[in-house]
């Protein structure tokens, strides 16, 4: 008789279903960090809690999540770290909530950013996916409510979608987990390089501003030497963005 005793998550369906295995907040020696960010209220910590096995607080409200909080999973053998953040509207001069969020994207160098959108509200969503593609290649877009959705008969051609943005899109109804071992699979893809991310960037930047933008890069490169995105910031330092200005002057960023 077999007397060894199975963990919950060796005895639950999706453990078995899709070789996920929910690791709750044990995310010590992991192969990956992924980072969850996104609007508020578009379903980041339900996509949280189906990964982690952990009830990080949902609520239907915005800006829910006020820290990020971490938790776990592995899948195919490897191990992975998931953050997931506070609600944001922009990158842009944040309110103090939304800086963790825009501090862990930018400088937290996590290695695969899903972005979770509402497809009933994706234009809207757009305007942070297209800031958060200029700065990071490697992200997925989780396109979650599909449920809410396809009852507003909301059609979105997703296959244009990703072409469009240049990174995969995936459909889910995290609330009823659908959708979940694709998103997994996509994560596992281009953690492990075997999906490339070519995001559109904004291209014909006038010569001035490219020539401002490029002596300021190699200050800021001069001056932080392991600064990513050093490009983002000479662009947000042009526009004189008191934040990242003060963030730079403290040291905090980087
Ligand atoms: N119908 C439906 N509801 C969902 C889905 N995903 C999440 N929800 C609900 O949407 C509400 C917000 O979900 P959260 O996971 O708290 O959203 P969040 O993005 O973490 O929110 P913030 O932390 O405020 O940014 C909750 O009531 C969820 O149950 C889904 O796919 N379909
Ligand atoms: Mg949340």
């Amino acid at each position: 008789m077999d007397t060894k005793v199975k963990s919950a998550c060796e005895t639950c369906a999706h453990f078995n279903a899709d070789g996920l295995k929910k690791m709750g907040i044990h995310t010590d020696n992991v192969d990956f960090v992924v980072a969850l960010a996104g609007n508020p209220n578009t379903g980041k910590s339900t996509v949280f809690n189906s990964l982690t096995g952990l009830r990080q607080h949902t609520g239907n409200w915005p800006g829910k999540t006020v820290t990020r909080a971490e938790g776990g999973f592995e899948y195919n053998k490897q191990k992975y770290k998931l953050v997931d953040l506070p609600g944001t509207y922009s990158l842009l001069s944040t309110s103090e909530d939304e800086a963790a969020a825009r501090d862990f994207i930018l400088f937290g160098k996590p290695d695969v950013t899903v972005i979770v959108a509402d497809a009933n509200r994706l234009e809207r969503n757009l305007n942070l996916v297209l800031q958060i593609l200029e700065i990071t290649d490697k992200a997925v877009l989780c396109l979650n409510l599909m449920d809410e959705a396809k009852r507003n008969h909301i059609i979105i051609d997703e296959r244009t979608l990703a072409r469009d943005l240049g990174i995969p899109v995936v459909a889910t109804s995290a609330r009823f987990s659908q959708g979940i071992p694709e998103l997994i699979h996509t994560i596992s893809e281009i953690a492990n390089g075997n999906i490339i991310c070519k995001p559109h960037r904004i291209k014909n930047v006038p010569s001035n501003i490219e020539n401002a933008v490029k002596t300021l890069t190699a200050e800021i490169e001069k001056e932080f030497p392991n600064i990513p995105n050093s490009r983002w910031i000479a662009f947000r330092l042009l526009e004189g963005d008191t934040e990242i200005i003060k963030a730079l002057k403290s040291g905090e960023l980087v």
